[in-house]
């Protein structure tokens, strides 16, 4: 195992991996930009070295600093946590090539699935189901597009391949309206991701957002950890994720989990992984996979008892995955609310000083966060600063967990989202289960105030 691991990231993600290493006797380095100088992490840590400027540019994604970093502390791998360097195959490859253990995915398989074009492609292979459309890129002739959009069926959605996330997408109601369209999303895409390639698919109207979690060892074992559902969220934001995902038989998740980790068998793919769907009709279609950890992994962890975190360290230094399928039970129900320093009803930003900040704590309920009194929320990066999440035998004992812990939560000084989780927790169509992923959207139009 390793001795010393350099954690690249911020916040409550740090906080996090800090906590997994100190658990397994790893020791690690922080890195921080001069904006994160008072944070939790970098007190709490081993070792903590300054990178940089508070612009991300020049700390959280400046890979020379980091591997610098690496260097100097005699770190034998990096965790680069999610978002920043995470998904970045070529500073994966930098930190190889440096003579670390890159903890995720190798560079070829985080490209592979980078490449949106090519990620629908190996799943077709796989056998994962996925969204029908174009069979790779669209070509350059607008009579093709017009030709497969007419096999589809209106409406289609074309999708940057290099995009994802949300990035470069453009939903198209008319034949007439096509080739203006793909045209667009084509300057977009080569403007935005320096790939001009776009492809086309189904776009599916009431859709949720379901996930499944994946581990992999490099001994061709992988299993998958449940599903969570992430319907809940604005511009592509979410706020609220659950496991199990109410409402799906299992039998139809368990052919699904067991197609995604044969997939990954497949693949050769190593370490943590996210398979997005869109589930609608009873049928899941893949959309994207993400190679990092997910702000979301504490529910999955909560229903399976597994530490993910942990098992990406270990799956990275070359253990076997100390589980199989079998061995795996899901228990219970986990529901998480994401706290981020921002107006409840306008959702601008609120950095700042928090001057009150009571967590709130008891059975069932986890707070995973780098705030605490008199910490100031720098401007300089995303809102969210912690997470609550609530375990209970059942959804409806979860969410009264979760109702009881949002009724404890006090933080002053600055605005936060808490009332908005708490209108939520409080919704008829939220407690039923099952809202697609443009609820909570249209339910803030109709939202008194
Ligand atoms: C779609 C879709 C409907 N049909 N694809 C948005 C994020 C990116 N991961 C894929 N996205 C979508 N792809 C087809 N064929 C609707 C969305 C979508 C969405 C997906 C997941 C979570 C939130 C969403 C919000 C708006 C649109």
């Amino acid at each position: 195992m390793f001795k010393k691991i350099l954690i690249a990231n911020r916040g409550e993600i740090a906080l996090r991996i800090q906590r997994a290493c100190r658990e397994m006797g790893i020791q690690s380095v922080v890195v921080y930009s001069q904006a994160d100088r008072d944070a939790k992490y970098v007190k709490l840590a081993d070792e903590a070295v300054c990178i940089g400027p508070a612009p991300s540019s020049a700390s959280y994604l400046n890979m020379p600093a980091i591997i610098a970093t690496a260097e100097v502390t005699d770190a034998e791998a990096v965790h680069p946590g999610y978002g920043f360097l995470s998904e970045n195959a070529d500073f994966a490859e930098r930190v190889e090539r440096s003579g670390f253990v890159f903890i995720g995915p190798t560079p070829d398989s985080i490209r592979l699935m980078g490449d949106k074009v090519t990620a629908k492609q190996t799943m077709i292979k796989a056998g994962v189901p996925c969204v029908p459309g174009s069979e790779g890129a669209l070509p350059e002739d607008p009579k093709e597009a017009i030709r497969i959009a007419r096999q589809i069926g209106y409406p289609v959605i074309i999708k940057a391949s290099g995009g994802g996330g949300g990035r470069g997408m453009r939903v198209v109601h008319t034949e007439a309206a096509l080739t203006h369209a793909v045209q667009t999303t084509r300057a977009e895409a080569q403007g935005a991701f320096g790939n001009p390639a776009v492809y086309m698919e189904k776009f599916l109207e009431h859709p949720r957002h379901v996930e499944i979690q994946v581990l992999a060892d490099t001994q061709k074992n992988a299993v998958w950890l449940g599903e969570r559902d992430c319907s809940m969220q604005r511009r592509h934001q979410k706020i609220i994720e659950e496991a199990p995902a109410p409402g799906i038989a299992r039998r139809a998740i368990e052919r699904i989990g067991d197609r995604c980790a044969a997939a990954c068998k497949k693949m050769g793919y190593r370490g943590a992984g996210t398979f997005e769907f869109l589930y609608e009709d009873g049928e899941f279609y893949f959309i994207e996979m993400n190679t990092r950890v997910q702000v979301e992994h504490p529910v999955t962890e909560w229903v399976t008892g597994i530490d993910i975190v942990q098992a990406q360290i270990r799956v990275a230094a070359g253990e076997k995955l100390p589980f199989t399928q079998r061995q795996i039970q899901m228990r219970g129900h986990a529901i998480e609310c994401r706290i981020n320093a921002e107006d409840p009803y306008k959702f601008t930003p609120s950095p700042g000083r928090i001057t009150v900040w009571h967590p709130p704590g008891g059975p069932g309920v986890r707070v995973d966060s780098h705030a605490y009194a008199n910490y100031v929320v720098p401007p300089n990066y995303d809102s969210m600063i912690g997470k609550i999440i609530v375990h209970g035998d059942t959804r409806e004992q979860a969410l009264a967990r979760m109702r009881t812990a949002l009724s404890e939560t006090v933080v002053e000084g600055i605005h936060t989202n808490v009332p908005l989780h708490r209108e939520l927790m409080a919704d008829a169509k939220f407690i039923e289960g099952g809202t697609s992923i443009h609820y909570l959207e249209h339910w803030l139009s109709q939202r008194k105030r």
